[in-house]
């Protein structure tokens, strides 16, 4: 019965709708150093509203958040990304995005647990800051791919030499993607998807 001034409580969007194929759902990591692109992949693969946890990086930042060059950026992840994806009709991909500045690193912890596998997206403007990403994940045993954000003014290097400036190893796959693109981001989400299949299969972990 409607009473005056009820308001309906709109249900889910046809879209945020699990589809009723769904078997299995798998919790994945989008993580890397400040500004690398985490929040642009969850966003552009996602395919409900992705939540956000934006704030504006204000004046008081700087010397403190510096963009990178990345003039168009003007918010950083305070707490982390969520999204989601359907692999298959039988598997959906929940996605995090991990807070990339280091002042925020504390609730990565949270973040990692009953992870399958992460995606480590790496700047090759500051490699650097992926060895504490990497070592992070390989302490907390989560299986990694590593994606290469292409900005356009980013040096590019072979892949055998960015493997071994990573100290990575052979197994684990790298490859180049472009964030913004959905289709660039799938195909990563896709590779870890079938590395993780292959570990299962061998029993090993990274
Ligand atoms: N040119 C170019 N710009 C990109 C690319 N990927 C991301 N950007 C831009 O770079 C900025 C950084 O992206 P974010 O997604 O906010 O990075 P983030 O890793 O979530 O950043 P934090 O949460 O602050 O650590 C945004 O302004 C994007 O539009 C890219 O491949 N090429
Ligand atoms: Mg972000």
């Amino acid at each position: 019965m409607d009473f005056k001034g009820s308001e309906t409580i709109p249900g889910p969007r046809t879209e945020d709708q699990l589809p009723h194929t769904a078997e299995a759902a798998a919790k994945i990591v989008i993580v890397g150093g400040f500004g690398v692109g985490k929040t642009t992949m969850v966003g552009s693969v996602s395919e409900i509203k992705p939540l956000t946890t934006e704030e504006t990086m204000t004046q008081a930042g700087v010397g403190v958040d510096d963009n990178f060059g990345s003039a168009s950026k003007t918010a950083t992840t305070v707490a982390m990304d969520f999204g989601r994806i359907k692999i298959t009709e039988q598997l959906v991909l929940y996605l995090f995005g991990t807070p990339g500045q280091e002042r925020f690193w504390f609730l990565w912890n949270g973040l990692f647990e009953g992870a399958l596998g992460a995606v480590v997206l790496v700047d090759t403007r500051r490699l650097e800051v992926s060895f504490d990403v990497m070592g992070r994940l390989e302490e907390r045993g989560v299986p990694f791919v590593v994606a290469v954000n292409t900005f356009p003014d980013a040096p590019r290097y072979p892949f055998a030499d960015l493997r071994t400036a990573l100290d990575l190893p052979q197994d684990v796959p790298i490859m180049d993607c472009d964030v913004r693109r959905r289709a660039s981001s799938r195909d990563v989400l896709v590779t870890l998807m079938r590395f993780l299949h292959s570990l299962a299969m061998t029993g090993s972990r990274t």
